[in-house]
Order: structure tokens, then C-alpha cells, then sequence
């Protein structure tokens, strides 16, 4: 379908400003530079190539990278890289090297004293010079810029920041406040480039159900600095837009008071985004929501189709609202599958927006749901889980000691003590994260907590214990980097009495083989969080079926993207939802 671009930011601004423009914008602040190239027929080298294929698209504006990345993977086309500096021990910024989970950059005040800051003279911004001489008319530059909570705890490493947020909270408000002023001055610096019109802040702070730390922390330390930036963007006439994956419904109002018009991408997944809008869309723009987990990856060009369609019917009315991806235009989204998002945004994006409904609601893909899943608490005179529950997720170890000697010397038997109090406790403790009472660094103290107690009395407590005793091997698929949610759902699992061996990330699927063969586990689970990498745990199920050791092994598998129905579909025994119902699942599988 070949279309007039036509653009003009105006619509952009109408649109962030709840207003109806004539057509409902694109709003993507990211696209693949492989998709990009294959969009124009030939490589993107410059500046120009990017004004060109955003102008060709059908964006009113560029979006270009700014300020602190701490990206480990991410454009290489973005030519707001460090200079020549380190971030971690083996590499610099321009690869951009990530602070993996264990290989991390500052998590001491040593390291935060010796570590050579950037500043904001050595980010580039000769993009945005070329931008306010190169724009078409009725075009403007974008910088995504912010990344203030995802630089602090990508430069710790998860578990480390999870772990300072209760042990050396003093450190971790040291590097918020040294990366948000390095993100304010680069801002300041943006307010000198006349093509700038509006600022996408990306920072993530949640998974699919809830956030990924209490928000009082991000009440402490992030939205001060985004007080700031709306402060600018107000002054400027600036559009500001707030970009997070996940359920953010507990900090929209926050985001709100900093001042931003509009919130991307409403990860289907997490949000409803029709029920989002009802709440807040007479506050904020809402961008995205086609669905990267399984529309644009898994969907034909069809699907997409159907997709926008449904979104603009159900969401455009009104105003408010643009269409993107529910994270961004991926590597592994087929491009005709972009196209199709595109053009149908063209299609059926014209205001005043009258589209009947086609029953598509039905057919597009689905957002997955948590399945039902109950914690069941036996409870045993004399022995009080609560009590458990209390101390551990108090990260009390000697009150925890205390607790188990007073047991046994109440006669409540060893195994009981394990199994009636400390793993019903952590089985409480999960419900505590499934239900967002309580957040990922209160859930792994806890596990941790409870760990060392059974450390303590470890000759005590497992002799003859009747918990469910079994070995499981567990990794994150090939290509796939992520591990918060497999570490989590390992905790769960040694939390109920199972022994682990964890493989890491990025696991090969002779590695899962291997492994197999050699540590004969009786329960083999994978982790994938992203659609491209879910296809490997069939790889690696085929590889264990061609080993002959299908059979020798049950095998759960799990992520965010993954579902009960893919699961069954590649041929494993189990899924689950979260690390609660990991545990639960596993437990199953060892009594079959
Ligand atoms: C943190 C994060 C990152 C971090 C990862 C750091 C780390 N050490 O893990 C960083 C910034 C590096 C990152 C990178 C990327 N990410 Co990311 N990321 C996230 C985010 C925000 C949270 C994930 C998380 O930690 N959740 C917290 C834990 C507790 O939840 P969980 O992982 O879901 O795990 C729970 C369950 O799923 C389950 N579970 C997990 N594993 C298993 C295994 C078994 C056997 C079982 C039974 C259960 C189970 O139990 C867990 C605990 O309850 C999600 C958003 C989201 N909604 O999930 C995006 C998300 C996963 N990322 C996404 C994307 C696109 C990317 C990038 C491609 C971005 C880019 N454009 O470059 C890269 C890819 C990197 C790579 N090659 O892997 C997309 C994936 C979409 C898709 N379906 O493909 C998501 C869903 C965001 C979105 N809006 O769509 N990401």
C-alpha cells in the first residue's frame, strides 16, 4: 500500500494532549536498525537514513538515543554512545558491555569512588545538530532519554541492587543521584537543539504483575529527577512521554504528577488497556499495546491487521492514543508483520473514528492470564507458620533460630519444623508477591533468610525429612539473557526443599543435555522471557528426545511470554505462572 507520509508533529502533540487529531500517530520510539534497512532496501549509515525511513513510515519525528544507556545489546546504530569509557572491567560503552548480574560495575563505595564517571560532555549530540538542520518540515527529533532506576540497578546488578536496597540503601541513593543528574544535564544540554519536541523517558519498573521493588523507593529516588525533566519539558513546550514495561497501575498517579502527557507501551500482558484508558486517559496519552509476545512475533500480517483495528476502535474515540509496539519493533517482529502495523494505522487511524465492531476482540491473540492457583497452608498445633513468615521476611536470622529451637524444644518434630513452618512460610511469602503485597528484593531476603536457618540446622532439619526432596536443573534459554524471574523461581524451589543447579543464562541446548546425562536431575526447567527465545525449549526438547533422554527427565518450563497451551505444544510435562506456582508444579511432578 504506498501513502502519503504528510507529516506533522502537530498531530504528535494533539494526540499527547487527549486530543483527536486527523489521524491516530505512530508512536514507537524504537525500531530494529535489520527492519529498518530492510523498510528503505539498503543499510542506514546516517543521520539521514534515519530522518528517511521514519519520514517514509509514516513518523512525525526521529527518535535518537541520548545520555546514559548502560545498554547491553542495544542499537549500535544509537549514536549517543560513551566515549572511550569503561563500564566494566572487560569492556567499554561503545560495545555496550551490560553490568551482568554477577560482573557488575559499582557495588561498593569503592567502586563507586573509583569508577570514572561520565559526564554529560561525553555523550554526542551531534545527531541532534544535524536533526535541527536536516528535518523535513513538519517533522521533529524525539530523544529517549532517562533510564534513571534501570542505569542504577543494571550498574549494581540486579541481585546486588536488590540486595543494597535493604543493606546499603546509602549507596544505592548515591548512584541514583550521581545517574539522574547525569540524565538532567544531558537534558539541559538537548534544550539548546531547536528540532527537539517531545522526550520519551524509558525506564522500566516492572514485570507482568506488579513492580519490580516497593514504590516508595521510586517515590524517593527516580521521580524527583522525572519532577525535574517535566519541569523542563512544561518550560520548553515540550511533549514528555513515560515508557515502562509491565503493571505500573500503583505509580501511574506519580507519573502523572512529573508532568508526563503520555505512557508507552501498555504491555498487554500487564495492563488492560481499555480499562487504562477509563482510569487515566483523561490524564494521559496512551501509545502501544500491539502486542509483541504474540501479535506482532507469533501473528500473521492478518493478525496484526486485526490488532489495530481493535485498538484504534476500542481506544482511539476520544483521542489520546497511538499506535506501537507493546516494547518496541524487535529484531525477531517479521517485517511484513511492520508493515501491517503501519499501514493499518493509515488504514483505519482517520479521525472522526466510526470503526464497527468485527468481533476481532475474539480472535486476536490473547493476553495471558495468571491460571487458578491456590497456596495450600496446613497448619499444625503448636507450630505457627505467621511466625515464620514474620521473621523471614524481617530478614531475622537469629529471631528465625530462636523460633526453630523453641519448636523442638516444644517436641514439634525436625521435619515438621521444616515443612509445617519454614516452607509453608515461604509458600505464604509467595502469595504475598503473587498478590503485590510484597516486592522481588522482600521475596529474595526472605528466601535468603530462610535458607540460612535451615543452614543452621541443617544436620537437624533434613534428616529424615519428609519434604518433597528432589534435583532440578534449571536455565534461561539460548539468546536469552534475562534471569530476575529463574533466580526468583529457583529461591522458591530450594525454599520447598528442592535442590537446584542453576545453569545460568544464554544456556546452549547441548548444555541442557549434558546436564541431563550427567546430573540425572529428576526435573529439568527452562526460563525464556522473550517470544524469539521461547522456541528454544523446544530445541532443547527435540536434543533430549534425540539423546535418548526424553523420558529420563519431567520437564517445566516458564517466562513471561510462555504459556500453558505452548507449553503442552512442545511436548513438556509442566508449566507455571510465577516461582510460587513453579514450586507447586514441581512438587507435582516429582510425586508422579
Ligand atoms: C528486566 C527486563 C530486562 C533486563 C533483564 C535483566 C536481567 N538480569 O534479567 C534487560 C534490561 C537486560 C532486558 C533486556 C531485553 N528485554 Co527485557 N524485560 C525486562 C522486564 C522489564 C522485567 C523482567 C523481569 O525481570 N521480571 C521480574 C520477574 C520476577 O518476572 P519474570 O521474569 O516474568 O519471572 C516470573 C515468571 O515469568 C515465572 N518464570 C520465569 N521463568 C520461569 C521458568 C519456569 C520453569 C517457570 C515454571 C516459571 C518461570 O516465575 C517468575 C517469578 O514469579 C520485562 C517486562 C515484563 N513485563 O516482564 C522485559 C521484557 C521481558 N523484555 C523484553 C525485551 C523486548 C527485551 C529486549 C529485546 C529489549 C531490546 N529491545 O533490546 C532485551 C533482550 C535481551 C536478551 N537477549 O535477553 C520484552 C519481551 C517481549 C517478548 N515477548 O519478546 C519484555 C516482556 C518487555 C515488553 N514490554 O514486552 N530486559
Amino acid at each position: 500500500m504506498t501513502r502519503e507520509p504528510n507529516p506533522d508533529f502537530d498531530r504528535y502533540m494533539i494526540a499527547l494532549h487527549r486530543g483527536e487529531p486527523d489521524r491516530v500517530p505512530l508512536g514507537d520510539w524504537h525500531v530494529d536498525t535489520s527492519l529498518k534497512a530492510r523498510f528503505l532496501g539498503r543499510n542506514l549509515e546516517r543521520i539521514e537514513d534515519e530522518i528517511d525511513f521514519c519520514y517514509r513510515a509514516g513518523f512525525d519525528y526521529v527518535p535518537q538515543f541520548a545520555g546514559l544507556l548502560t545498554w547491553p545489546h542495544g542499537p549500535a546504530q544509537s549514536a549517543s554512545v560513551l566515549r572511550d569509557r569503561k563500564v566494566s572491567a572487560d569492556g567499554d560503552q561503545s560495545e555496550r558491555v551490560w553490568a551482568g548480574e554477577r560482573d557488575n560495575v559499582v557495588t561498593s563505595w569503592e567502586q563507586f569512588k573509583k569508577y570514572t564517571w561520565p559526564t554529560a560532555d561525553d555523550f554526542k549530540f551531534s545527531q541532534f545538530k544535524a536533526l535541527d538542520r536536516l528535518l523535513p518540515k513538519g517533522m521533529k527529533a524525539i530523544p529517549v532519554l532517562g533510564r534513571i532506576f534501570t542505569s542504577v540497578w543494571l550498574y549494581m546488578g540486579a541481585d546486588n541492587f536488590f540486595d543494597a536496597l535493604g543493606s546499603n540503601e546509602e549507596l544505592v541513593a548515591a548512584l541514583f543521584d550521581k545517574i539522574g543528574n547525569l540524565q538532567y544535564e544531558t537534558l539541559l544540554r538537548l534544550t539548546e537543539h531547536s528540532s527537539v519536541g517531545a522526550i520519551v523517558s524509558n525506564d522500566d519498573c516492572a514485570h507482568n504483575t506488579g513492580l519490580l521493588i516497593h514504590p516508595k523507593y521510586l517515590r524517593k529516588y527516580m521521580f524527583p529527577w522525572y519532577q525535574k525533566f517535566g519541569e523542563v519539558c512544561r518550560q520548553k513546550g515540550w511533549g514528555f512521554v513515560f515508557h515502562s514495561d509491565g503493571e505500573i497501575s500503583e505509580i501511574m498517579d506519580d507519573i502523572i504528577a512529573c508532568g508526563f502527557d503520555g505512557f508507552h507501551p501498555v504491555q498487554p500482558n500487564a495492563m488492560d488497556i481499555v480499562e487504562t484508558k477509563k482510569k487515566w486517559g483523561d490524564r494521559l496519552c496512551l501509545l502501544g499495546n500491539i502486542n509483541l509476545d504474540s501479535t506482532l512475533t507469533l501473528g500473521t500480517p492478518e493478525d496484526v491487521r486485526s490488532e489495530v483495528y481493535e485498538r484504534i476502535r476500542t481506544v482511539g474515540p476520544g483521542g489520546g492514543y497511538m499506535v506501537a509496539s507493546s516494547n518496541s519493533v524487535t529484531n525477531y517482529v517479521p517485517f511484513e508483520n511492520m508493515k501491517a502495523m503501519f499501514n493499518a494505522t493509515f488504514e483505519f487511524g482517520k479521525y472522526p473514528i466510526q470503526l464497527p465492531d468485527r468481533g476481532y476482540a475474539d480472535t486476536t491473540f490473547k493476553t495471558r492470564s495468571r491460571t487458578e492457583f491456590q497456596q495450600k497452608v496446613e497448619s499444625l498445633p503448636g507450630l505457627n507458620a505467621a511466625d515464620y513468615v514474620r521473621v523471614f521476611l524481617d530478614d531475622n536470622l537469629p529471631e528465625a533460630i530462636e523460633l526453630v529451637e523453641r519448636h523442638i524444644a516444644a517436641g514439634v518434630k525436625p521435619s515438621d519444623v521444616l515443612s509445617k513452618g519454614m516452607v509453608q512460610a515461604m509458600a505464604i511469602i509467595g502469595g504475598k508477591f503473587q498478590s503485590g503485597e510484597i516486592y522481588i528484593p522482600e521475596m529474595i531476603m526472605a528466601a535468603r533468610t530462610m535458607s540460612s536457618t535451615v543452614g543452621h540446622f541443617k544436620d537437624l532439619l533434613t534428616a529424615k525429612s519428609e519434604v518433597v526432596s528432589g534435583r532440578v536443573v534449571m536455565g534461561t534459554v539460548k539468546g536469552d539473557l534475562h534471569d530476575i524471574g529463574k533466580n526468583l523461581v529457583i529461591m522458591m524451589l530450594e525454599g520447598q526443599g528442592l535442590t537446584v543447579h542453576d545453569l545460568g543464562i544464554g544456556v546452549h541446548e547441548s548444555r541442557f543435555v549434558e546436564a541431563v546425562r550427567d546430573e540425572k536431575p529428576d526435573v529439568l526447567a527452562m526460563s525464556a522471557l522473550l517470544t524469539s527465545t521461547m522456541t528454544e525449549m523446544k530445541v532443547v526438547i527435540d536434543a533430549l528426545t534425540n539423546a535418548g533422554l526424553r523420558d529420563a527427565v519431567k520437564i517445566i518450563v516458564g517466562g513471561a511470554p510462555v504459556t500453558a497451551e505452548f507449553a503442552a505444544r512442545i511436548g513438556a510435562d509442566a508449566y507455571a505462572f510465577d516461582a510460587p506456582e513453579a514450586a507447586q508444579k514441581c512438587k507435582e511432578l516429582l510425586s508422579k
